[in-house]
């Protein structure tokens, strides 16, 4: 017996030992990896709105992110430098079809995960787990758990004045995290909240917790938005390779699109990344034409399939290119429709059409980037009006390096050809 537990001992201590030289960070970046639950890290976790969708999603992780990379950097005890900032599982999105077992597809489906780590101090939640399981438990007890809320009379004053404050919830309290059952806490307050990322840093560093939840984190708002940090951020969220490699065959077998053509190399390093408006763009225009619950909730932006199929000619036409590649959520027969309009004045309708391994795997997510992708490569781009799914497009096609007149157009709705051009966020340091 005392053998035995001689030798747990000596394991436990040769996995501590083995833990500790895993774990490193890089000066430069301050970035640690294969850091373990045990040691000084704080863990932040976040989530959103259940019925907010995939591009929406990626907007609320910079705030994170950009909010993480800062703690990490700035924070005034050498305590709170130590973060890590715990990516939420993609998992039962309302726009993705799923199979009957939920699925918690980790971040690195869809992502780079290394290049998300030379911005800020991410891991996946499963990585997390392992960390926990590393002290003998599977069970987490999250230390602060904050519900945010808006403030009931927040447009009504008019004023925008940054505020928080621990209130009455608005809506019951879920204790359900991330639909795992052995997350839970018995910490949880509502936080009414107007602002900023920043805002939350006061409540981060006046406290010793451990592990904080934000629930319902679209609340907070960024405060970069649009500098030099925020496209830092979003210039770290590359794509999983082969999501790309996917896009680039597609591109280089149907559209004569190659990077090298198309003046669109980027640096293998995005830290390497200037602003720039170089990009040419392969030959063919890319649309991205939001039906779903756009077409209930959005009447009057959103073009009926006859009366887009107008706009995308005209444009073809303006200049002079023959091939559009479609990227859309439409139903079969409104694509057909779209399709028989174009092919009947002699142009080509091109769409990404996945073989079961990549929808298997990647599912309809990954699919979505692919297309992203592709819409992200094209000489000229046409958009959704408020769509996030065109926004995220229209960001890559900046960071590509694009003339802003080729990416911020969008369909109208209506019988019109003229309409309120949509917002350009563009890259200008
Ligand atoms: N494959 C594909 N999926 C799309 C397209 N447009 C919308 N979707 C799906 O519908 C979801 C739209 O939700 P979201 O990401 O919130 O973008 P938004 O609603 O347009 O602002 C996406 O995440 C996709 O799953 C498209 O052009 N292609
Ligand atoms: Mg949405």
């Amino acid at each position: 017996m005392l053998i035995f537990s001689k030798i747990i001992l000596l394991l436990l201590f040769f996995t501590t030992s083995t833990l500790q030289i895993e774990e490193y960070c890089e000066i430069d970046d301050m970035v640690c990896k294969g850091a373990s639950f045990k040691q000084n890290y704080r863990y932040l976790f976040y989530d959103v709105n259940p019925p907010e969708g995939f591009n929406l999603r990626r907007d609320v992780y910079m705030r994170y992110a950009i909010w993480a990379h800062k703690l990490m950097l700035n924070s005034r005890l050498e305590y709170h430098k130590y973060v890590k900032l715990v990516l939420p599982p993609w998992s039962r999105l309302y726009h993705w079809r799923y199979s009957e077992k939920p699925e918690f597809k980790p971040w690195s489906y869809y992502f780079d995960l290394e290049s998300l780590q030379k911005f800020a101090p991410v891991i996946e939640m499963y990585q997390f787990f392992d960390d926990v399981k590393k002290t003998g438990s599977n069970k987490v007890l999250i230390d602060e758990v904050y519900i945010l809320q808006h403030y009931e009379d927040m447009f009504q004053s008019g004023k925008f004045i940054e505020k928080m404050s621990i209130e009455k919830c608005n809506e019951p309290v879920d204790p359900n995290y991330f639909y795992y059952k052995n997350i839970t806490s018995n910490n949880v307050k509502c936080l009414s909240f107007h602002g900023f990322t920043d805002q939350l840093t006061n409540l981060f560093e006046t406290s010793s917790s451990k592990t904080f939840l934000f629930i319902h984190g679209e609340v907070v708002l960024h405060s970069n938005f649009g500098d030099k940090l925020y496209w830092k951020c979003r210039r770290s969220m590359r794509f999983n390779k082969h999501l790309i490699n996917i896009a680039n065959e597609f591109r280089n077998k149907n559209l004569n699109s190659t990077d090298v053509s198309d003046k669109t190399e980027l640096p293998e390093d995005w830290k390497e990344e200037k602003p720039r408006r170089t990009a040419l763009g392969g030959p063919y225009l890319s649309v991205h034409l939001r039906r779903g619950d756009f077409v209930r909730a959005r009447p009057k932006d959103t073009p009926t399939i006859s009366h887009a199929a107008k706009q995308i000619k005209n444009r073809l036409i303006d200049l002079s290119i023959n091939k559009v590649f479609v990227a859309t959520d439409a139903k079969i027969n409104e694509i057909n429709e779209l399709k028989s309009i174009l092919e009947s004045d002699g142009f080509q309708v091109l769409l990404y059409e996945p073989n079961k391994n990549v929808l298997q795997k990647f599912g309809d997510g990954g699919v979505a980037i692919i297309e992203q992708i592709i819409c992200s490569y094209s000489r000229y781009f046409i958009g959704t009006y408020e769509s996030t799914f065109s926004f995220r497009i229209q960001e890559e096609r900046e960071i590509i390096g694009f003339p802003v007149e080729s990416t911020f157009n969008r369909f109208c709705g209506g019988d019109s050809f003229e309409c309120e051009p949509p917002s350009k966020w563009k890259i200008v340091y």
